[in-house]
Formats: C-alpha cells, sequence, structure tokens
C-alpha cells in the first residue's frame, strides 16, 4: 500500500518536473499526432539549401515530442556556421534572440558557438545589439525593429541571464500605444511574446524589488486582458497566425486571468481543423504553431534533456511534389497606391493562372509596365517582403510599410503565400502603422 503511494507521489512529481508542467490536458492526443507530424515533415521538408537557415523552425522541432536527430544536429550546424558568418553585421536584434533559443532548445551553449574554426559569443552580441535599440528609441522614439524584437531579446537575455535591468525593462514593455499596436490594429503576436518575456523575468531566480514586480504584474495583466479581448468565437486568438504564439503565453498567465476566460482546447481544435486546409504550410507559420499544440512554450528551451530524447520521427528521402496540370486563366485588377502622400494610383487589369500567388500578379504587372509597376522586396523567414513600389522606399524610422489588401481588406498573408482569385482587386498600399 505504501509502496504504491510513494510510486503514484513520484510520478506525479515526474510529471510536474516535465516541460509543460501539469497542465497536459491541452496538448493534442494520440489520435491528433499525425496532423503535429505533417507539420514537422513540412517544416523539414521546406529548408532550402540556398536560404539562411531558419532559428524558429528548429526551436519548434526541439520543443516537439518527437525528434529526427540528424535532421535536428544538421540544423543546428548550419546554423552555427551561419552565425559566426553574418550575426556581428547582418542579425537584427530578434533574429539574434532566436538564434540563442535554438541553441539553447538544443542544449548547445549559445555564449559558446563555433563554427569554420571562429567562436561567437551570441548573448554578448545580443546585449550589444539590444543597446542599439534603446538608443534609436531614445533618437527617433522607435526601435530599429519593432516591440516583438525587443520582447524576443527580453525573453533570451533573462533565459540566459544576461545583462538586463528588470526595472528598465519593465518600462519599455509597458504599455503603449505605439508598441504594441500596429496600423491601429493590436497586435496579439508581439503582445504575446511579451507576456512570456515578463514571466521569465518573474520566474528568473534572483527576488526583484516590490515596486519593479508590481510594475510587471500590471504590465502582464494589461496584456492578457487585451489578447483575451481579442479572442474570436470561434477560438482564434487574433488571427490564426497569431494563435499560437497567444496560446504559449496564455498557458503561462493563468493566474492572471478568471476562471473559464479562455478555453484551450477549443483553440487548439480551431488549429487542428486548419491544417489540412494547408494554412500553415508557410513553415513560419508552422513553426509558430507547433510548439502550442505540443503544450510547450519557448520558456521551455531551457528544461529540455536533449539526451533524454527519442529518435522516432522517420523521413522519407523524397520531397513531397505538387501535382503539374494545365489550368485556366483569370482576370484580377491591381493598383498601386502611395496612401501617405497620395503622389500616385495606378492600376491595371491582367490575366494569371488560377492558382497563382499574389507576388506572381506583381511580377506580371511589373514586366507589362516597369515604369508603373516596378518593385523590390528582401527574402525574410516568411517568404518576400515588399520594400520598394514605384521607388518608394518603406522606412521604420517613419513607420512606413508596403500593405497588401484584397477587395479593400488587408491580407493575413503574404505576397509569397496568398492565392489569388479570379475578379480580385488587389492593391498594395503605402500605410503608416
Ligand atoms: C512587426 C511586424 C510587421 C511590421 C514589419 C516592419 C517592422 N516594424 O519591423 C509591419 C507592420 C510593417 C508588417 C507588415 C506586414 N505584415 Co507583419 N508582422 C510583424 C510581426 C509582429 C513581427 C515580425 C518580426 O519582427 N519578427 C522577428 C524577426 C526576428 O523575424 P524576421 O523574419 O527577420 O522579421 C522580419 C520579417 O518578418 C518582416 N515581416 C513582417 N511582417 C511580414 C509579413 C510577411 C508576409 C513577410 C514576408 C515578411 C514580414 O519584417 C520583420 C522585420 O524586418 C509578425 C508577427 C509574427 N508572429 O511573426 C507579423 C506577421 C509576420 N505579419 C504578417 C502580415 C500578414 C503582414 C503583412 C502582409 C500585412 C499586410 N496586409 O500588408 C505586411 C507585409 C507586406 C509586405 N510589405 O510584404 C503576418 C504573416 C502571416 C502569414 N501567414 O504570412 C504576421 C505573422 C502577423 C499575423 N499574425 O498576421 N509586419
Amino acid at each position: 500500500m505504501r509502496r504504491t503511494l510513494v510510486i503514484m507521489l513520484v510520478g506525479l512529481l515526474l510529471l510536474y518536473l516535465a516541460p509543460g508542467g501539469l497542465c497536459q490536458g491541452c496538448a493534442v492526443n494520440e489520435a491528433e499526432r499525425p496532423l503535429v507530424r505533417d507539420l514537422q515533415k513540412k517544416m523539414i521538408y521546406s529548408v532550402n539549401v540556398s536560404a539562411p537557415p531558419n532559428p524558429s523552425i528548429l526551436l519548434a522541432l526541439r520543443l516537439a515530442q518527437e525528434h529526427n536527430k540528424r535532421i535536428e544536429q544538421d540544423m543546428l550546424n548550419k546554423l552555427s556556421q551561419d552565425a559566426v558568418e553574418r550575426a556581428v553585421a547582418s542579425f537584427s536584434s530578434g533574429q539574434v534572440a532566436l538564434h540563442i533559443l535554438a541553441q539553447q532548445a538544443s542544449c548547445s551553449d549559445p555564449r559558446c558557438v563555433s563554427a569554420n574554426g571562429s567562436t561567437i559569443n551570441l548573448v554578448r552580441l545580443l546585449e550589444q545589439k539590444f543597446k542599439a535599440e534603446l538608443q534609436n528609441i531614445a533618437i527617433h522614439g522607435n526601435p530599429l525593429t519593432n516591440f516583438y524584437q525587443l520582447s524576443l531579446d527580453v525573453l533570451a537575455l533573462c533565459q540566459l541571464n544576461g545583462r538586463l535591468s528588470p526595472a528598465s525593462t519593465s518600462a519599455l514593455l509597458s504599455p503603449g500605444h505605439k508598441k504594441y499596436y500596429l496600423g491601429g490594429q493590436f497586435s496579439v503576436d508581439t503582445a504575446a511574446v511579451a507576456i512570456l518575456a515578463h514571466i521569465c523575468l518573474q520566474t528568473r531566480g534572483q527576488p526583484l524589488p516590490p515596486k519593479v514586480y508590481k510594475k510587471i504584474r500590471q504590465n502582464v495583466q494589461w496584456l492578457v486582458d487585451k489578447i483575451l479581448a481579442e479572442k474570436r468565437r470561434d477560438g482564434e486568438i487574433g488571427n490564426i497566425y497569431s494563435t499560437g504564439l497567444a496560446m504559449q503565453a496564455l498557458s503561462v498567465s493563468s493566474s492572471y486571468q478568471k476562471p473559464g476566460a479562455w478555453n484551450c482546447l477549443q483553440t487548439l481544435h480551431r488549429v487542428l481543423d486548419k491544417i489540412p486546409q494547408g494554412t500553415f504550410k508557410n513553415p513560419m507559420a508552422a513553426s509558430q504553431v507547433l510548439s502550442s499544440l505540443e503544450n510547450r512554450t519557448y520558456l521551455d528551451v531551457s528544461r529540455l534533456n536533449c539526451s533524454m530524447d527519442p529518435d522516432n520521427l522517420p523521413l522519407s528521402t523524397a520531397r513531397p511534389t505538387s501535382p503539374t496540370s494545365r489550368l485556366p486563366s483569370i482576370r484580377v485588377t491591381y493598383t498601386v497606391a502611395d496612401g501617405v502622400n497620395n503622389t500616385f494610383n495606378d492600376s491595371i487589369s491582367v490575366t494569371v493562372t488560377q492558382g497563382s500567388i499574389f507576388f506572381k500578379v506583381m511580377e506580371v504587372t511589373q514586366d507589362k509596365d516597369p515604369s508603373k509597376f516596378s518593385f523590390t522586396y528582401t527574402q525574410s523567414s516568411w517568404g518576400p517582403y515588399i520594400t520598394s513600389v514605384q521607388g518608394l522606399q518603406a522606412d521604420n524610422n517613419h513607420r512606413t510599410y508596403w500593405q497588401l489588401l484584397s477587395n479593400g481588406i488587408p491580407l493575413s498573408q503574404g505576397a509569397g503565400d496568398y492565392v489569388v482569385s479570379n475578379s480580385e482587386r488587389l492593391e498594395v498600399k503605402f500605410t503608416v502603422y
């Protein structure tokens, strides 16, 4: 009898210590696991030899239950090589933060990343990049990047015990329109990462001065309430692409929520329902939703025990290919407009193949009339990010960007993913966010 009791208590303790804690209720069950595997495979097959390796993908794969050790090791080596070669000059602060989290999740020391005979301390580098962000705020009123990345920076520095003042950080991430709103819309993604950063500060170890502790609690309460206000009847929080991060944030801040304020399983099922529809075909979208399906968060990276991981995610060598068939043509109208200074507003009607993406329409129109429809883009982790049209450049210090719209409504996908339909009115509009 006593032995059984001891075994039960040890079992409960192990369950509690496991990443994700006791709350195993809101994770996929065995019948749903093929959907998770599907996302993992999508992310793995997306790896492109010519594109820079993506730390968000390794981070998500490491937080999953099933693993393919060879592939994860290969990704880690490529990330280390990229960090050593490019981090100092070309990474933004948030990219350094993501590299740190991916290294830590792989049980590798981010302070000592080595490749090709060189070594880099990513935590030191992030401290420098974070300082530059703060300087830009002091001079221009905006960070070099955005508050999503500042939150990632705080999260990574906090997890690695980097140099960080909880007092000034809680002031930096306090409620504010310019910080948490993008184009008049509350950014659930930004708030979610900010919550993870705050919870890390609260649980870091050293006791916080009462004033700072109170400030952190106030910030988190505001962020949680704002995120809950973006919850929709169908369980999505913000839009489907912010829902995964929101799930992470709400799962670590339950003490700030009234009982019944959020139904985690409803949100989980909403996300699962969207997987077969191809909603997460963009590997970045898959990476940001995967951890919450496993009931894990970015706060778990320091709690992973890599040597205990199973090697149980087999992959076939053949990459999935899409079928090629002759498709009919469709017609769309396309407008480019300067919505800030109203210097131009040009439209054209073009024919493209059914199933074409927005980016294809932009290429076709550029070929037809480059004086009006020329554009530039940079390749980002989400795909092509439009940086200029007709020579007019987006500028972070002026908070301007090229917004994508369909029939007057802003899109929730980028030019590289959004599939256009017949008779659609597409637009790229120079806008202030
Ligand atoms: C900040 C931000 C913006 C800022 C970027 C400028 C800035 N100040 O930094 C602004 C407001 C301009 C913006 C614009 C857009 N965004 Co945005 N953005 C974000 C946010 C909150 C953080 C991005 C970030 O810094 N990541 C961290 C760094 C380390 O990663 P990174 O890859 O280096 O980041 C760069 C790129 O992500 C790029 N970027 C930002 N948004 C988008 C969107 C797309 C489609 C692409 C290709 C690139 C891109 O800007 C980042 C900074 O340089 C994310 C939220 C999220 N969950 O990721 C949404 C997010 C990525 N954006 C999104 C969308 C849809 C857009 C727009 C297409 C909206 C629109 N209708 O026009 C446009 C992009 C149009 C274009 N020109 O190509 C979606 C993408 C979903 C998807 N499936 O593709 C997200 C996930 C938000 C959401 N939940 O809907 N965005």
